[in-house]
This record gives C-alpha cells, structure tokens and sequence, in this order.
C-alpha cells in the first residue's frame, strides 16, 4: 500500500534484522518505533498462536525505569492500584491516570527491587510525565530509560520452548511474575505474561546489541515445537477483548469505561494522582462502557482507521473503535464504547472502511 521512511527519530528494534530475515512485511508505530505486524501470512501465523507458539518483537513496550529511595513512593503516586504488598520479582498491571481519572496508559509495573521499578508501557510518553511528578513532589528518583527490549513468546506451546531454553523453573512462574537470569551469557529479564490470552512468556533483554543472538536462541530451540514469528495478533485479542490504549481509548477514558475497574484500588492513599476523580466517578458511575459488536455481515474487515460514530435509532450512542474479522468466530467482531444506556442485544450502526454496517451490542470477551 505505501512504505515506511525510516528517521532519526524512529528507534530500531534490536530484533529489526532478526525479523527482516523472517520476512517481516507490515509494522506500525508504538512509543515511536517500529512494530512488526505481519509476515504475509495471516492465517498462518493466527493459528500459530492459538496452537502452537509464536516469536515476537515487542521491543515498543519500552521501559519507564524508575530508581531511587522514592521510587515506590512515585510508583504509587503514578499507579491507583495498590503497590504496598507488591513483592520483589512481582509483576502487576496498572492503569495509570491524570488528574481527572482519565487513563494516560496501562503498563505492567514489574518491581526489581525496592528502589526500582519498571513500568513496561503503553503507546503514550511516561517518561515526562513521570519526571514531571517527581519533581513537582520533590522525590528522590530518578527516572530513565533502560537498555531493556521486550520479546514475547506466546502460544500454548511457549512454556515448553521457554522451559527448554531458561530451564524447568519457569514453568512454576505465577502470572506476570518474574525473574532476572542469563541465557547464554545474555542478561534477561524472564516474565510469565504477554499481550495474548493463549498464555506464553516475555523476555526482556537487558543488551541492545544482542537482539538477533537471542531471537536465533529461541527460533532455533523452538524449531521441534514449530515456532514462527508473529505480533500481538489483531484478531485474537479482539476475539479475547484486550483493550489498546489509544485505540480503544480517547481523552475522556476512564478505567470503569474500559472493564479496568478490577484494578483501581479506590483506598491507596490520597496523594495517589487522580484516585479522587476517580472515587467520584466511581460512586455517580460511568457514562460509557465497552460491549462488544458483533456485524452482521460476513465480508473480512481489515484493519482500519476506525473510532467512527455508533448509532442506536439513528441516534449517535458513542464510537466503534475497532473491527476485524474474528478467525474463529468467523464474522467481523468489534469493540463500542458507549453511552450506558445502551445494552447487550441492542441493535447498532456504524460506518466501518466507507461502508455502513449494523451489528448487535455483545458482551466482552467475544471467546
Ligand atoms: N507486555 C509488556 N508491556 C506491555 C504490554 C505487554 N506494555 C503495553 C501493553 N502491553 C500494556 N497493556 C496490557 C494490557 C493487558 C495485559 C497486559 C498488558 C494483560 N491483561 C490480562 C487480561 O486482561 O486478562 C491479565 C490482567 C490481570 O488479570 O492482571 O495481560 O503485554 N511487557
């Protein structure tokens, strides 16, 4: 359809000629980078994750590092969730927010050690945000990025290629738990969790100029178990209602709207930013929430620019934000962000690339 001009302004992935050889042919951008997100097989390389196990450069989840003797005391400041019985090696998911409740990013905050912490974000920039809120709270840290690029292994076979390459220890790892090692001498960062919910592995690799020495390691042990490359796949997780920050979210998100409420602990303390926003909004309710659509008609959806209006009655309820055929389910699948007055088995409309489409309003997750 059109190219990519590489820039001084675009980073490379360490894994960018690892996944040139592979036959990368699509990417998007991600915390100003480059993503892979395909290899000219779709099909392929679904079924790959759904069955088997799959490589990917998710070098874009990139590293807000937060060090200091007031690195836990930001972190909770950053995060409305409760980080205080949050153990070294431990991972959790944290929305983050501004001031008023409106969510900014959803990284997983994974904690190294007492003083440091990692939020492995979103595509949105955490680090002027977060060196911002130091200072104005005068806090002892200081906020950088690593040398740290995230690869992912995910699929139902990851644990077995991940177990043969880090050893059998992995396969107690609780989810988004983690553990610093070596694998053959390269520094890494080994984590149960992935953007997928077929289950697998992220390893986070601490030497950027070791990237295609650490993909070859996994290709090749993965070889008997059939692995390939892939990328957080469009399909799946909408098929597992993941929700993309930025894509399924706009300036006035809050987390109740996004089926984030679970992870907003509304009792940390009262500096934490936007926790008093968001127990008021928690106690009136959200105007929006996100249900699933489910369209009635059967012609594949690719992947397009998206957030159009949804209408119930011809009148506008809120947006679709994406679409795209479900492999599984075998139609186009969805996700609304909408007024709560509309309901699961509502009837709605939407324009998806130029053509208006009518679905039914569904719950989430779709499988
Ligand atoms: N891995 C790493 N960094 C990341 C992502 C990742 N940064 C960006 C983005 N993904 C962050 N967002 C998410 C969103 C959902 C999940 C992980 C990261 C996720 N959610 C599970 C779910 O929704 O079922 C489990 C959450 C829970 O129960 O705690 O895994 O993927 N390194």
């Amino acid at each position: 359809m059109f190219g990519i001009t590489p820039s001084a302004r675009l980073r490379p992935s360490p894994y960018f000629e690892a996944t040139l050889k592979e036959g990368v042919c699509a990417f998007t951008t991600y915390n100003h980078m480059l993503m892979p997100t395909s290899y000219g097989h779709p099909l392929e390389e679904y079924w790959r994750l759904i069955n088997g196990v799959s490589q990917w450069d998710v070098a874009v989840e990139r590293q807000v590092q937060l060090r200091g003797p007031d690195a836990g005391k930001l972190a909770q400041i950053l995060a409305p969730r409760d980080l205080s019985k949050c153990n070294v090696g431990q991972g959790k998911y944290v929305p983050l927010c501004n001031h008023q409740g409106v969510l900014i990013n959803d990284p997983i905050l994974l904690k190294l050690a007492d003083d440091l912490y990692w939020l492995s974000i979103a595509d949105s920039n955490i680090w002027f945000w977060a060196r911002a809120i130091a200072a104005e709270r005068g806090l002892r840290v200081e906020v950088s990025e690593p040398d740290v690029s995230p690869m992912a292994i995910q699929g139902p076979k990851a644990v077995d290629v991940v177990a043969h390459v880090c050893g059998e220890w992995i396969r107690d790892l609780k989810y988004f738990w983690f553990r610093e090692t070596q694998i053959q001498g390269i520094p890494v960062v080994v984590a149960r969790s992935g953007w997928s919910k077929q289950g697998g592995y992220e390893i986070y690799l601490r030497d950027g100029t070791k990237g295609t020495q650490l993909w070859n390691i996994f290709r090749e042990a993965g070889a008997p178990w059939g692995i390939g490359p892939g990328n957080p796949n469009w399909s799946e997780r909408v098929e597992s209602g993941l929700i993309s920050f930025g894509g399924d979210t706009d300036d006035q998100t809050n987390p109740f709207e996004v089926r984030m409420g679970k992870y907003i602990d509304l009792h940390v303390p009262d500096d934490t930013i936007g926790i008093q926003a968001l127990r008021r909004i928690h106690a009136e309710g959200p105007r929006r929430h996100s249900l699933g659509v489910i369209l009635d008609e059967g012609e594949p959806v690719v992947p397009g620019f998206l957030w159009n209006p949804l209408f119930k009655d011809g009148e506008k309820v809120g947006h679709l934000t994406n679409t795209v055929f479900s492999i599984r389910v075998q139609k186009n699948l969805g996700f609304a962000l909408i007024s709560r007055a509309c309901a699961v088995g509502d009837r709605v409309e939407a324009l998806v690339n130029g053509k208006m489409e009518r679905g039914v309003l569904t719950e989430l997750p779709f499988l």
